[in-house]
């Protein structure tokens, strides 16, 4: 059976990198330069915009097979049918989340140090580990892990994980080295001049650093 989800280069959007282009207009870029999975990230966002910009999203997505994957917002995710849910440690547990989501959902989980490990429960698909690198993205993100304890993190995680926190061009090979499945970027697709190029040369990356 083919795998549900590719977390070779997921997207996370932020609603002021993309403000300029709107959020449709990026993504459409992003996906046509090779993003492989999308999460709808808009902390300050209501949930009336919120619904608004991923049902617009899951219709450029869906055909395109790229799941569309709802940062916190497990009512947002499951009143418009998107692909999945994001949880952070402070949301609903991923169990409870699968009651409300049912057996098809994806659902993530962040995990930003050791002691968070035992939030992972049976209802989890991939994990997204990090912040790896520093990041300006996101002001109240944990200290960067670097890479020799993101790589001992992630040994102790059995399921697929999406490194995530200042990945770009130049240190996508060094993060898929310490051992990540995939990468999750915002400003380097996001904020790039042009993000359906930034998209193709990143997934270039993942290539050359797989083979
Ligand atoms: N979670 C941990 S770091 C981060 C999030 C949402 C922001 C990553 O953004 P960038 O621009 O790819 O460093
Ligand atoms: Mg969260």
């Amino acid at each position: 059976m083919a795998a549900r989800f590719d977390l070779s280069l997921y997207l996370v959007t932020d609603p002021e990198m993309t403000a300029r282009r709107g959020v449709v207009h990026t993504v459409a870029a992003a996906v046509a330069g090779g993003v492989t999975m999308v999460q709808l990230r808009d902390k300050p966002g209501c949930a009336r915009e919120l619904a608004e910009a991923a049902r617009a999203l899951l219709a450029l997505l869906r055909p395109l097979g790229v799941p569309l994957i709802i940062n916190d917002r497990l009512d947002v995710a499951h009143s418009i049918g998107a692909d999945g849910v994001h949880l952070g440690q402070d949301d609903l547990r991923p169990t409870q989340a699968r009651i409300l989501l049912g057996p098809e959902a994806i659902i993530g989980l962040s995990i930003t140090a050791a002691c968070e490990l035992g939030s992972i429960d049976s209802a989890v698909d991939y994990i997204g580990l990090g912040p790896i690198f520093p990041t300006g993205t996101k002001a109240d993100a944990a200290p960067a892990l670097g890479e020799a304890a993101f790589a001992a993190l992630r040994r102790q995680i059995a399921l697929p994980v999406v490194a995530i926190g200042g990945i770009n061009q130049e240190n996508i090979a060094r993060t898929l080295a310490a051992g990540a499945d995939g990468v999750a970027v915002v400003s380097a697709i996001c904020a790039a001049a042009d993000p359906q190029a930034a998209a193709r040369s990143l997934r270039q990356a993942i290539a050359a650093a797989r083979r």
